[in-house]
């Protein structure tokens, strides 16, 4: 396992020379964010930033995320040449050394809040969800949320509500087959993994279809092209958010499968009717078995990477919710401290025969 800690580029309140005080990080998780979507990431902004975090003693192997751009998750008739650019996009990362590329299939939106600063007890502050205060809204008179609201100006947002009106999941997924048919053999050619992010949360949101929210969909999406370079960012967090969804069980089976390239760890509180709130990564804060779903991870002899994700804002701390440097720095402490702790397990034979 590589112990990795995403990073915002120069824009990241957050200094990569204190990220690389972080005991156990194996490297940098970042991207290219200067470039519009949709177009070729130009190889000296490539190599621009990987000399920036290479120069502080990290590794920069994986991307998160290379966004898809919306005309190719609705299909239209530009989708052809957008694919293009995401594979010569592939080609140009895999010539500076990047290993893997997180991406996700989201229409829209991607991670849905509906508070980025839920007050805890501890007196910390949390991303959370709230069914009800989604429901309040109506998309039709524009929606604002946290975290989105200026991503999209309300018109240019309302058209592209209504171009998904004749998106359904089937569609969808149509349109997913012909992405990764695009894009998969020539990241398999270039050797690197993709690994889509699952749908956060996981379930439709604004009537817009999501179709990676559990097991059966994350089968169906490895199966469109079964080899290793089409694989996963195994979210606990976002599939945690349902409770139907075992991560320790998914863990076992993707990671067992191979087809696992990245870890994202996070514990979430799922209430019975599906809201939730980010905790700390510790697993009596939340819902999730971290301790178990990383046991998970070192049953199948995980070599791919990980990271802590969010964190809460805590010790005064401000700037971008969820990505502060202290709570994200104790999950990676908490996470490599669980690794060592279960190989130090298995090895207790040898150590008190
Ligand atoms: C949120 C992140 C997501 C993730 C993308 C991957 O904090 O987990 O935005 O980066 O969905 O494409």
């Amino acid at each position: 396992m590589k112990m990795t800690f995403r990073w915002y580029g120069d824009a990241d309140p957050v200094r990569l020379d204190y990220i690389r005080q972080i005991p156990g990080l194996h490297g940098i998780v970042s991207a290219v964010y200067a470039v519009p979507v949709g177009e070729v990431w130009p190889l000296e902004q490539i190599q621009a930033l990987k000399a920036r975090i290479t120069a502080h003693g990290l590794a920069f192997e994986v991307i998160e995320s290379v966004p898809v751009h919306e005309d190719i998750k609705l299909g239209k008739p530009t989708r052809d040449r957008l694919i293009a650019h995401y594979a010569e996009t592939l080609g140009n990362l895999a010539a500076c050394g990047l290993k893997v590329v997180c991406y996700n299939f989201m229409p829209v939106f991607d991670w849905t809040r509906t508070t980025l600063d839920l007050r805890l007890p501890d007196g910390s502050t949390t991303l959370g969800f709230d069914q009800a205060a989604v429901d309040r809204i109506d998309p039709a008179a524009g929606i604002r949320l946290p975290g989105w609201d200026a991503s999209y100006p309300p018109e240019a947002l309302r058209a592209l509500l209504a171009e998904y009106a004749g998106i359904d999941e089937e569609t969808l997924w149509g349109n997913l087959e012909y992405f990764l048919k695009g894009v998969i053999p020539a990241a398999q050619a270039a050797g690197i993994r993709m690994a889509m992010h699952p749908d956060d949360p996981p379930r439709p949101i604004f009537g817009l279809p999501r179709i990676v929210k559990n097991r059966e969909d994350l089968n169906r999406l490895l199966g469109i092209i079964d080899a290793p370079a089409n694989g996963l960012t195994l979210c606990s967090g976002s599939l945690g958010a349902d409770r139907g969804n075992d991560s320790v069980a998914l863990v076992r089976e993707f990671a067992g499968r191979g087809r696992i390239h990245f870890a994202h760890m996070r514990n979430v509180k799922v209430s019975a009717n599906g809201d939730f709130f980010e905790t700390g990564h510790r697993s009596q804060d939340g819902s999730l078995d971290m301790g178990a779903i990383m046991a998970a991870y070192h049953e199948a002899n995980f070599e791919g990477y990980m990271r802590p994700d969010h964190g809460r804002m805590i010790w005064g701390e401000t700037g971008k919710p969820g990505y502060g440097l202290y709570d994200r720095a104790l999950g990676a402490v908490y996470l490599n401290g669980l690794w060592e702790g279960i190989s130090t397990a298995n090895r207790s034979q040898e150590l008190f025969p």
